[in-house]
């Protein structure tokens, strides 16, 4: 069994491999291929942006194809970053965005800094209606980064119950609780039915 997964972002196929690999299923990404065509992701909520990218290369490929579309949720900030995520201040430069976050929440008191990670899931396919599914992971975003594990903004987003950041916590810990591992359990209770469908 294998799957392709609709991203470029080296971070999520890292989680994806590890997390199917557990469920013996093989994964390989765009990363994997060449001549990728660039999507551009235009819809207005996570979940419209990850069946624009799976629809787009099942339509290309005739195959099934998982996408994810991603991004943390700021309350104060009125749900900012959100589906904007990637680009906040540039286009995929992680740096830039966590500055860009850190700054706007300059002078913010840690109980009013509370947010989420959403991870929507889509597959495609070229014979059925698409398969959707979701997860979140609660938590606040700190003053400054911590650890230097995961990736985008996983060293800003502190997680209570392990009273540390996802930059702090191992590969396998963040794979335990986090928004990705949530939509991918969400996921797999509808897949079997799906697919036999
Ligand atoms: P693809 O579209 O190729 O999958 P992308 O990085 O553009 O890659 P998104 O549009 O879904 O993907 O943007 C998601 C952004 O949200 C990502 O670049 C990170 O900055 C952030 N993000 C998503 N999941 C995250 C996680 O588990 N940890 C930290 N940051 C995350």
């Amino acid at each position: 069994k294998h799957i392709l997964i609709a991203t470029k972002n080296a971070g999520k196929a890292r989680e994806f491999k590890k997390l199917f690999s557990e469920k013996g299923i093989e994964v390989k990404t765009l990363l994997d291929m060449e001549n990728t065509p660039e999507i551009d992701e235009n819809g207005k909520t996570f979940t419209e942006n990850a069946l624009i990218k799976a629809q787009t290369l099942t339509d290309l490929y005739k195959i099934p194809v998982l996408a994810d579309d991603s991004g943390i949720v700021v309350d104060y900030l009125n749900g900012e970053p959100g589906i904007y995520s990637a680009r906040y201040a540039g286009d995929h430069d992680d740096e830039a965005n966590k500055k860009k976050l850190l700054h706007n929440l300059e002078g913010v008191p840690f109980e009013k800094r509370t947010a989420h990670f959403h991870c929507s899931l889509v597959i495609t396919s070229p014979v059925k209606d698409p398969l959707i599914a979701e997860g979140n992971v609660e938590g606040y975003i700190v003053e400054e980064e911590r650890g230097k594990g995961g990736f985008g903004y996983d060293p800003l987003f502190f997680y209570p119950p392990f009273d540390k950041t996802f930059g702090e916590t191992t590969a396998d810990e963040k794979n335990a609780v986090s928004h990705r591992a949530n939509a991918i359990k969400d996921l797999l209770t509808k897949f079997d039915e799906w697919w036999e469908e």
